[in-house]
């Protein structure tokens, strides 16, 4: 007996893919894609193609294990979860009672989006009174270039871009990380749309572009500005929309344009004049142009500028203006579901200690007052996907922390536990999901049985919240209960939303609150913004514009990886490759290095051994290395992130991974 189950891809991917599992007495024999889902339409990618081979991985943890030898080691031995749950409970409760509450960090992040086990933690540490984490890894710097120009207007439609005259895909490498985005951009193309990449180097995506601007990493605001200058120049700005809609476009224009001529451009992104002009006159007068903006450009020390600029590029070029223009950086959800109604910060003894995820590994080895003693890491890895990796290590290493792990597999990190505890995937649990690349949601049921005895994040929770003597009533609920508890709060969003159809496990779309065209506080696009430390958008320098070292590291994604996530498939480890470092011919030259020779990559925080890629891909004075990858036996520790610091960005505290630099030299 064959019983079919619609669900949904719960990874970090704004394409949030209907999938169905063909079960088998509680087993998943297969997994493929939903051709009902609107978006999705029938197709996944590489990874989760064969999405059984992760569910039914002999690697799956089944039962909780304590930690049975040196730190770090990864040796356990097997214990029931009645033993897991009072031994962490005992110790938090020691802790709380010692060196105070605060000493105690939850460290999660997007393992799993769904809405109920991506927050399940959120409560019971509020309870607690334990520190809280800014969750600030990926991109809050995007958000906030953002909504210094456009407030929280709403994103548009992705799907528009099928219909654009213009593509212009800014930062993002669409053939990993967003693929379904990708078919849309390759439809337009196929109806005569050009397709412009903008990136540091070749990747995978410039396959599907008619051409690729190369430029500086960290250099897209000043490209921006000089953009605009040249609106200016060309007389192509579109003077009425921004006078009708914009404030600051004068000031703008009278003090900080000037400064932004072709030749300043193109000393600081390279790119000549003739490109530039092409950009600008290319956004100004196609009749529908559609810039996706990727996350990519905000890893930088200036990275929420760089997009503020972008964005006002787009008002001034009159992107914004016409009917089939758009401006894309996501769907913009958040705003869909009450989610405090679960993470419940009001349970909170008092306003806690903020600890920027991004500084883990400083949190760790420094933090005082009181220190870090007890860790809880869930649908996270950051032993191999967080920056400053030398000093996260250190910090992980530390005797006197007392680590837990809730984990699918034996991580980076879980080898680092003192207590590790199995996560069920996400086909053995329930949960809500929406999407941060389309506006549909979606509720998934359990599809199969989980492996041995591993739990939900929820029932993990639920479960430590009763040790802990937590008697509110959240804690009683099961994670059905809690999604019936975020669609029940009234939003806008979902007045209209097909409850018997999401109820069944279709996919249904959310529908974008009315409201002005505008949601900023004066009512209109704000490319002057006097609310902000800077009000207008204006060109900051990348942390690593100074430095030392020759190279700039550029640290993307891999297409048959999700950071570390699907690194433990063994069938994925050929097409992704090795850890590897490309290089120019020119950089490769000048150190006498060849294809597949040993290399060892190094900066201040570390060093890291590799094999090299010589190829025409990558320009000159840049070095990549792409993919989250696990440590391997026999080998050294760590992977890129030895090489990536815990800077942040200008607004936002968020990660720059994008932004260092390193030196690479011949191994032995
Ligand atoms: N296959 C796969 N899919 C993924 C992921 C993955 O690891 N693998 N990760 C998921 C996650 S967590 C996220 S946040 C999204 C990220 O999705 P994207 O928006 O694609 O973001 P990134 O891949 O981080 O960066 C995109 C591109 O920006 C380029 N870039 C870097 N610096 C600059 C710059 O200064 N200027 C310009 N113009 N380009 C620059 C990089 O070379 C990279 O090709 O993807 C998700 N999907
Ligand atoms: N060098 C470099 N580093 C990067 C990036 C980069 O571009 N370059 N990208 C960064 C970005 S954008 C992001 S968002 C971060 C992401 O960093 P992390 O959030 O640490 O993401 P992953 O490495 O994918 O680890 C997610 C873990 O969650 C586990 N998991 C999955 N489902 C569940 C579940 O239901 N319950 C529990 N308990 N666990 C589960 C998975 O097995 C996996 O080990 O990485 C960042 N790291
Ligand atoms: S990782 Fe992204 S593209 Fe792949 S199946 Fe999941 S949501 Fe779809
Ligand atoms: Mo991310």
């Amino acid at each position: 007996m064959t019983t079919l189950h619609r669900s949904t891809c719960p990874h970090d991917c704004p394409d949030a893919c209907g999938l169905l599992a063909e079960v088998e007495e509680g087993r998943v024999v297969a997994v493929r894609g939903d051709p009902d889902h609107p978006y999705s339409r029938g197709t996944l990618c590489p990874k989760v193609n064969h999405y059984e081979r992760t569910v039914n991985h002999p690697g799956r943890l089944t039962h909780p294990l304590v930690r049975a030898g040196p730190k770090g080691e990864g040796t356990f031995r097997r214990v029931s979860w009645e033993e897991a749950i009072d031994l962490v409970a005992g110790r938090w409760r020691a802790i709380a009672a010692g060196a105070g509450a605060e000493a105690i960090l939850p460290y999660s992040y997007a393992g799993t989006m769904g809405l109920v086990q991506r927050n399940a933690g959120h409560a019971l540490f509020h309870r607690l009174g334990a520190s809280r984490l800014a969750r600030t890894i990926c991109s809050p710097a995007k958000s906030a270039g953002f909504q210094a120009v456009l407030g929280a207007t709403p994103g548009p439609d992705p799907s528009l871009v099928e219909r654009a005259s213009l593509v212009v895909l800014w930062g993002v490498n669409a053939a990993a990380t967003n693929v379904h985005f990708l078919g849309l951009v390759k439809a337009a193309r196929r109806a005569g749309a050009p397709v412009w990449l903008l990136d540091t180097y070749r990747t995978a995506t410039a396959a599907a572009a008619d051409r690729v601007f190369l430029v500086r990493p960290g250099s897209d605001g000043a490209l921006a500005l000089g953009l605009l200058h040249l609106l200016v120049r060309e007389g192509l700005a579109d003077e009425r929309f921004l006078a009708a809609e914009a404030l600051g476009w004068e000031a703008l224009k009278e003090r900080i344009l000037p400064d932004h001529g072709p030749a300043r451009t193109e000393a600081l992104t390279g790119l000549d004049e003739a490109a530039q002009l092409d950009l600008a006159r290319g956004l100004a007068t196609s009749p529908a142009p559609f810039l996706r903006i990727g996350e990519g450009l905000s890893r930088y020390g200036n990275g929420s500028m760089n997009v503020r600029a972008i964005v006002a590029l787009a008002a001034a070029a009159g992107v914004l203006a016409r009917p089939g223009g758009a401006c894309y950086g996501g769907s913009t959800t958040g705003d869909a579901f009450d989610l405090e109604r679960f993470t419940r910060p009001d349970l909170q003894p008092r306003p806690t200690r903020v600890v920027n995820m991004v500084r883990l590994g400083e949190a760790l080895t420094t933090l005082d007052d009181p220190p870090i003693r007890a860790l809880c890491v869930y649908a996270a890895n950051p032993a191999a996907a967080a920056p400053d990796q030398g000093a996260v290590r250190r910090g992980l290493a530390r005797e006197d922390l007392f680590t837990v792990v809730h984990e699918r597999f034996v991580t980076d990190t879980a080898r680092f536990a003192d207590v590790l505890l199995p996560a069920t995937a996400s086909l053995e649990h329930p949960d809500l999901y929406r999407s941060y690349g389309h506006y549909f949601v979606q509720r998934a049921r359990a599809a199969a049985a989980p492996p041995g005895e591993a739990r939900s994040n929820w029932d993990l929770f639920r479960a430590l919240a009763r040790a802990l003597g937590f008697d509110e009533p959240l804690f009683g609920l099961t994670t059905d209960q809690v999604i019936d508890l975020l669609l029940e709060g009234p939003s806008p969003w979902r007045d209209r939303l097909d409850r018997a159809a999401l109820d069944a496990g279709r996919a249904v779309p959310l529908a974008v609150p009315p409201g002005p065209r505008w949601r900023t506080p004066s009512g209109r696009i704000e490319l002057r913004n006097d609310a902000l430390a800077e009000p207008l958008p204006r060109w900051l320098p990348s942390h690593a514009d100074a430095g030392a070292h020759p190279l700039r590291l550029q640290t993307g994604p891999s297409l048959y990886s999700l950071n570390s996530t699907f690194t433990e498939r063994e069938d994925l480890d050929r097409p992704r490759g090795p850890l590897r470092v490309r290089l120019s011919p020119a950089d490769a030259a000048a150190r006498g290095l060849s294809s597949g020779d040993r290399a060892v990559a190094w900066n201040e925080l570390g060093e890291l051994r590799l094999p090299v890629e010589v190829t025409g891909d990558v320009p000159a004075g840049i070095a990549v290395v792409e993919g989250v990858h696990p440590d391997r036996a026999g080998e050294r520790p760590g992977n890129v992130n030895l090489l990536t610091s815990r800077r942040l960005t200008d607004e936002a505290g968020g990660s720059t991974f994008y932004d260092n630099r390193i030196d690479v030299r011949r191994d032995g």
